[in-house]
Order: structure tokens, then sequence, then C-alpha cells
């Protein structure tokens, strides 16, 4: 399932981007939204994942990233994040570009991880702008509020908002450069991320899609394997190493 060609690429790259959604995390025990069982499946996004929800209601919003952080917060990175933090013993340069906000990439060693929709264990006032991280706030129950009287929200992205500029721009750039681009564990349904793929593309970079399910990516893609990244993601390794090996052995 996993091309030699992919591999053969792999050694010669110089830019690897690796583009991720919350496919990479379910095998850490972090709910996806749309796959069956996620999170979209019990609640409405334009109900939570909104800055409408959050002004009418704050205290359910706040909640329902409370019980999100007590997932997140337990959660350790898998095999497929230590394996995409392990493409950097082959690749010289390796950008994760991220959906997630559960912060396991970085926690996997991952060395550069590019947030497009922000981080769960970050907070600001909605009013002010101010920000909060302190930890205890992330098993504070009741909303907090910030002194200038505005309340405490996560720092993440939600519908209808803007994604940070220097993150999104980044991460077009990483598009734009890299050699390959894999897209991992993500529907190519939230944009202005899933355009990200297709600018690779267009760039004309090698695109391989890693997800058990096809998306509407998998059409453009160069390879679409269907696998996990927990399983497909530590295979490629293992066939770099082995192409890898020989070369040492020759000096
Ligand atoms: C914006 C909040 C300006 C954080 C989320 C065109 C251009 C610009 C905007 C739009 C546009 N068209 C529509 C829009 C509006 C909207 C949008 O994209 N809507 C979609 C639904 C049609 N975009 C926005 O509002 C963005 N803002 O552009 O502002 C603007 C606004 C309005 C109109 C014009 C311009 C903001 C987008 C960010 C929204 N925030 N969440 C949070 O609480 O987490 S969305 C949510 O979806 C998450 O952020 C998540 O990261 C994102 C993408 O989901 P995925 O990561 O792909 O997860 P999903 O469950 O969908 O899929 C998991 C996949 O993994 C599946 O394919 C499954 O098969 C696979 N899988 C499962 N297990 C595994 C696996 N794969 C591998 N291994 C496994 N083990």
């Amino acid at each position: 399932m996993i091309s030699r060609t992919l591999i053969e690429r792999l050694t010669n790259a110089r830019l690897v981007t690796v583009f991720t959604g919350a496919g990479v995390s379910a095998e850490s025990g972090v709910a996806t939204f749309r796959a069956q069982g996620g999170l979209w499946s019990k609640f409405k996004p334009e109900e939570l994942a909104n800055l409408d929800a959050f002004l009418a209601n704050p205290q359910m919003v706040w909640e329902w990233y409370q019980a999100r952080r007590e997932v997140v917060l337990n959660a350790k990175p898998n095999d497929g994040h230590h394996a995409i933090a392990g493409l950097e013993e082959f690749v010289p340069h390796v950008s994760v570009v991220t959906q997630n906000i559960d912060g396991l990439h970085t926690e996997a060693g991952s060395s550069e991880v590019i947030e497009l929709h922000g981080n769960i264990r970050k907070n600001f006032c909605q009013n002010c702008g101010v920000r909060y991280d302190d930890l205890e706030l992330l098993t504070e129950h009741h909303v907090p509020s910030c002194p200038c009287g505005g309340n405490i929200r996560p720092d993440v992205v939600w519908f209808g908002e803007l994604l940070p500029s220097t993150a999104i721009e980044l991460a077009e750039k990483r598009a734009k450069e890299c050699n390959i681009l894999f897209s991992v564990g993500t529907s190519s349904i939230v944009w202005p991320a899933a355009g990200l793929p297709l600018l690779a593309l267009d760039s004309g970079a090698y695109v391989v899609e890693i997800n058990p399910a096809q998306t509407p990516l998998t059409r453009h893609a160069h390879e679409s394997i269907r696998g996990t990244s927990g399983v497909v993601m530590p295979e490629i390794m293992r066939l770099l190493r082995e192409m890898k090996i020989p070369s040492e052995l020759s000096k």
C-alpha cells in the first residue's frame, strides 16, 4: 500500500509538509468531529464552535471545551504522532501544519508545528483580548471573567473567525515550497485549511493522503493510502530505515 516511489522521493526530499486533522489524534482517544461517533454526531458545530454560541451562552460553550480539555490533557501522542516527528531523522526540514488543537504533535517532538485552529490549552478574554494561559483555568468549571468584565474563552478558531494570519501565511509557504505534502487524518472539508494540499499540488509537490476513508482530496492526490495514521506512518518510517541503511553501509 506504500509505493516505492514515495519512499524514494522521501529519501531525496528537502522539505516535507505534514498536514493533519483530528484523525491523527483518534488513536490517542481524542474524538474526531465527523467520523462515526465523532463530536458533531453529538453536538451541532454551529451551536458550539462559534462566537455567537459563546456570546449567547458562554457557560455552555465553556463546559463543552472543559469536557474536551479533560480528554486532551490526559491524552498521549500515539505511534502516528511519533512517526511524523521521526521523519526529521531522514528529511532535513519537516513542517507539521495541523488543524488539531490538542498540542500532541509538539508533545511527540515535532520541531515545527503550525497550529491553524489554535490550542485548547490557551485562553484569552473575548472582550479585551488579554491572554490567560494559566493552567488552573483548564479545570475551572465556571466560565471565568476578566477584570474588564469580558468572558474568557478558549484560544481556538471558531467557524466564521479568521485563522491566525502568521499561521496561515507560514502554512501556505510550506505548502508551496515542499517536495512532498502528506494529508493525514482530515476530512478535507474545513476551509481555508482544506486548500493547502491543493496549493501544494499546484506548486508541484507530490501529495499523499492517509485516511481510512475517501475525502474530497482523494481524487486529486498522487497517492491515497487507505489506512490509519498509527499504522501507515510507522510503516513509512520502517521502509525509510530499510532504504537508508544500505546507503549508510555503502559509506
Ligand atoms: C474562516 C473549532 C473567514 C476548534 C473548527 C471557504 C473559505 C473560507 C471559509 C469557508 C469556505 N467555505 C466555508 C467556509 C466557512 C468555514 C468552513 O470551512 N465550513 C465548512 C464546514 C464548510 N470555515 C471557517 O469558518 C473558518 N474561518 O475562514 O473565516 C470566513 C468565514 C466565513 C465565510 C468565509 C470566510 C474557520 C474554520 C475553523 C473552524 N473550527 N473547530 C475546535 O473546537 O476544535 S472546525 C473543526 O474541523 C476542527 O477545527 C477540525 O480541525 C476541523 C477539520 O476537521 P478534521 O480535523 O478534518 O476532522 P474530521 O472529524 O472532520 O475528520 C477526521 C478524518 O480522520 C476523517 O476523514 C476520518 O476518516 C479520518 N480518520 C479517523 N481515524 C483516523 C483517521 N485518519 C487517519 N488515522 C486514523 N486513525
